[in-house]
């Protein structure tokens, strides 16, 4: 039997209740609160609607981290040394406030996920909503600068955090090492949905790599790099129409390249920070509830997100129901269903090579 999206009634109430039990120590409320507030109608919500104030202490972090900690592919039985697998990794960490202690890991469909690195927090909005973005760079290994550029939200050039030579004071854009800088963007009507966020800073070689450095006294170094050794995270914005659901997974996909990164042994390609199944990250749901995933991805690539034994509505007019969408560098997905088919399935990039790079993963649905 088909999944089914159903129409689905606003529920204020469950989001305020979500937040509350979820990632409310990631939200210090420093202004007026509209959330409160009966539900407007059906008509999108003003983008004056009275919201609140979100804050986030985030800082950018550099760590060892080995992205297939098994050493094993399980779906082709390719083996691993931790050597072949594992680099310095850099990743934003959401914080109490003044960055005191790391937040604990929620992964309930209004938290910030796992909070371990890869991806950043899952930063969340509702319409009308200011996000004060509290960001520190802690990246002590590479000692680069970094910034926090949003995709979907509102905001200044002073709050864009993509760094350009041509301007290369613009503030915001390259917090050095040990610096600090608060970000301020906006929830309007037209950034409901599932968006990146990710390092957008001045481009950098990682010592001993074949690439961006070959530009040599001509400068160069390679964009994004920061992204791609794991400054990536997936910013949410909801509005009363959002259905609430019982189960949201966060996917980013992006990938690794031997030429950028010198320490492995070949490209990988990663689902949240790791490779091949058995490493990448198990999902699990239960029958009968609302699902949903917030897929989106960065990089060089574009990837074909495929999930066994489910079918769900596109949003995109050329085909209704699909299995398989596409997803290319800084897009997304938003997929959800109403879960009906229990069993041991797998996800994966449909694209071969990727999947064969490590873009597989276990989902497990229990009757
Ligand atoms: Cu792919």
């Amino acid at each position: 039997m088909p999944s089914h999206r159903s129409a689905v009634l606003p529920s204020r109430r469950g989001l305020i209740r979500g937040i509350a039990a979820g990632s409310a120590t990631a939200l210090v409320s420093a202004g007026t609160t509209g959330a409160a507030q009966a539900a407007p109608g059906p008509a999108p919500a003003p983008a004056h609607r009275k919201g609140r104030v979100r804050e986030y202490w985030i800082a950018a972090e550099s760590f060892p981290h080995n992205a297939v900690p098994n050493g094993r592919d399980e779906m082709s039985g390719a083996t691993f040394t931790a050597a072949q697998t594992s680099f310095t990794a850099l990743g934003f960490r959401a914080y109490t406030p003044g960055w005191g202690r790391p937040l604990p890991a929620d992964l309930g469909p209004h938290g910030i996920g796992a909070n371990t690195g890869i991806p950043g927090p899952v930063i969340r909005a509702q319409v009308g909503d200011t996000l004060k973005v509290h960001f520190r760079n802690d990246d002590h290994h590479y000692r680069w600068p970094h910034s926090m550029h949003p995709h979907g939200v509102r905001y200044t050039p002073d709050n864009d955090g993509g760094w350009v030579a041509a301007s290369p004071d613009t503030p915001g854009t390259a917090v050095p090492y040990g610096g600090t800088y608060t970000y301020t963007w906006t929830a309007e009507p037209s950034s409901v949905g599932t968006w990146p966020y990710h390092d957008h800073s001045v481009p950098q070689t990682v010592p001993g790599a074949s690439s961006g450095g070959g530009m040599g006294a001509m400068g160069g170094g390679t964009m994004e790099i920061g992204a791609q050794l794991g400054l990536v995270g997936v910013l949410v914005v909801t509005d009363h129409h959002t259905p609430d659901v019982d189960r949201e997974f966060a996917l980013v996909f992006h990938d690794l390249y031997a030429n950028d990164v010198p320490s492995l042994a070949q490209d990988l390609d990663l689902f949240n920070g790791y490779a091949f199944l058995g490493n990448t990250p198990t999902f699990h749901a239960r029958a009968g509830e609302r699902v949903r995933w917030r897929i989106v991805a960065l990089g060089k690539e574009f990837h074909v997100f495929h999930l066994h034994g489910h079918r769900w509505r596109s949003g995109l007019g050329y085909q209704g129901w699909v299995d398989s969408q596409i997803v290319g560098p800084s897009t997304s997905l938003t997929v959800e269903y109403t879960e009906d088919n229990p069993g041991d399935w797998l996800y994966h990039c449909h694209v071969v090579d990727h999947m064969m790079g490590g873009m597989v993963g276990r989902y497990t649905v229990s009757g």
